[in-house]
């Protein structure tokens, strides 16, 4: 179903294409205080392109690593290293030094591009790594005065794009995976494609005229997807805000009359706290929900605010986006809807076979993107069975072919949109002097759907008490991304554990 030349660079085609296909005077990004063309996207990344392949020495296949907040800049850097042929990694701006080593180290990067207001981390990890010689330093507010920015400015406005074949890697997908050693998966040119043309233009009918806002980060592929993708495929427009957080939102919404919003429920709570009676909300026709499972009070508040759907779904990193979803015309609470044209969802037991409808067991999907893990065959092999990728989360088909979310099978805990692995966490606490043995699980929460637990033993002669609370909290976001902290710490003699010692995380309760 879906067909894209041999020759593909998607670099290219989000851009150059683009103003070749009539769309060069559109509004391609908005942000930074100022809003850009198709044409004037296209100058810039060919501009970047050329200092990248003639100063930096990029060539086609080199590992390119991009830390950024969301703004322009990085979508702008994301494209050029594209169109150079590079395989880029998008990374998260909290990061902390010894992640963005693993993930170096993982992926080979040898070039990282670096907003200069985060080059500390970024610094700290390349002195320490063995592969990364090179950070160069883009300005990702308004000024664009920084190495990167200064080196592209002379540079020409136009450049052949490296001739990649569809099948090319284009773009490494990290997840933390269970056990915190964080795991890529590759994803070709003509994937960043498909997930346009199978979700955007089939669920979302996306139109030049759409203005697309959202929270998640770039470097979460429901955040590359959600606000450059599938703006950029259809010659729409995309809201890079560093502000774009929760409560903000409904301010930008009206301020940029945004029509299509993507975030996690938690942010869609935060938004509904935050709307004020008479809130005009009527520009948004499309609500897409991911990231974690969408609670029905929070669709149905939705629907009673604004009078809109909310489209709730699930993708995966694996899979590079969305492949379950409600629909404009086919929406219900507490459902995840079905699968896209092209991909197919079946739900098993432990050796593959379907189980009846109506029966929990394992989420499996297959789909013209496939899940193809970077250097892992144990994972690739236990985790994609026969082209089916187990997903690592359980749910139920109903009579009507509909999927429902019932538990992830794994250690990962989602909350508020970000996936958090517990194993990381519990390493980050085992650093800390006092901690003897910790356990981490997630706990619900009516804000964030689950926060990170951690129970924890400590050495004698410590205090159970507040300030150990703090001491363990700080030294966790000090770690590790502070986005990962226990939320809540609960302290015990001992952990629940099977005969030879290992923890029994599901035998520990909810301790808040
Ligand atoms: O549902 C998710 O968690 C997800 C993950 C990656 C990409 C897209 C989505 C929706």
């Amino acid at each position: 179903t879906f067909r894209y030349p041999e020759w593909l660079n998607v670099g290219h085609e989000l851009t150059d294409a683009m103003v070749a296909r009539g769309f060069g005077d559109n509004v391609a990004l908005i942000g930074n205080g100022r809003q850009r063309t198709y044409k004037e996207l296209s100058d810039w990344t060919n501009r970047i392109a050329h200092a990248l392949v003639e100063d930096y020495g990029v060539r086609p296949g080199n590992r390119v690593l991009i830390r950024s907040a969301n703004n322009p800049a990085m979508v702008a850097c994301w494209l050029a290293a594209t169109k150079a042929g590079a395989v880029v990694v998008n990374t998260m701006p909290m990061l902390r030094a010894g992640e963005l080593g693993r993930i170096v180290d993982k992926a080979q990067v040898t070039l990282a591009l670096c907003d200069t207001r985060l080059t500390e981390e970024m610094t700290a990890c390349a002195q320490a790594s063995g592969i990364l010689d090179t950070v160069v330093g883009f300005d990702g507010s308004a000024n664009h005065d920084a190495e990167l920015d200064r080196a592209a400015l002379g540079k020409p406005v136009r450049f052949e794009a490296a001739r990649t074949g569809r099948d090319d890697v284009a773009l490494l997908g990290f997840t933390s995976g269970t056990t915190g050693t964080p795991k890529a998966t590759m994803h070709f040119h003509r994937d960043i494609l498909i997930i346009a043309d199978a979700y955007a233009r089939e669920v979302l009918d996306v139109r030049p005229d759409d203005v697309f806002v959202g929270s998640p980060p770039l470097a979460f592929t429901f955040g590359l997807g959600g606000l450059a993708v599938f703006p950029l495929r259809f010659g729409a427009a995309a809201c890079l805000l560093e502000n774009a957080t929760p409560p903000n939102m409904v301010e930008i919404i009206q301020k940029y009359r945004a029509t299509i919003c993507f975030t996690a429920p938690t942010a869609y709570r935060a938004m509904l706290n935050a709307m004020e009676a008479g809130a005009d909300l009527g520009s948004l026709r499309a609500a897409v929900s991911a990231g974690e499972t969408l609670p029905a009070p929070v669709y149905e508040d939705w629907r009673a605010k604004t009078g809109r759907p909310m489209l709730d779904g699930i993708g995966s990193t694996e899979m590079l986006h969305i492949f379950i979803t409600n629909r404009f015309d086919d929406h219900h609470p507490a459902c995840t809807g079905r699968t896209l044209a092209g991909y197919e969802a079946r739900i098993v037991d432990d050796d593959m076979h379907e189980v009846p409808r109506g029966t929990v067991g394992r989420l499996a999907v297959k789909g013209p993107v496939g899940c193809r893990y970077l250097a892992d065959e144990d994972r690739q092999r236990d985790y994609v069975r026969d082209g089916w990728n187990l997903t690592g989360d359980v749910f139920s088909q109903d009579e009507n072919g509909r999927f429902h979310f019932a538990a992830r099978t794994d250690g990962m805990i989602l909350s508020a949109g970000y996936n958090i692995a517990g194993p990381e966490v519990e390493a980050a606490l085992l650093s800390h002097p006092a901690v003897a043995e910790c356990a981490v699980i997630a706990a619900p929460d009516a804000e964030r759907g689950h926060i990170v637990q951690a129970h924890v033993v400590l050495q004698p002669g410590h205090e159970r008490d507040r300030a150990m609370v703090h001491d363990l909290q700080n030294h966790v976001k000090r770690t590790i991304a502070p986005f990962k902290y226990p939320r809540s710490v609960v302290f015990t003699d001992a952990l629940p554990k099977t005969e030879s010692g290992k923890n029994q995380r599901f035998r520990l309760k909810d301790g808040a």
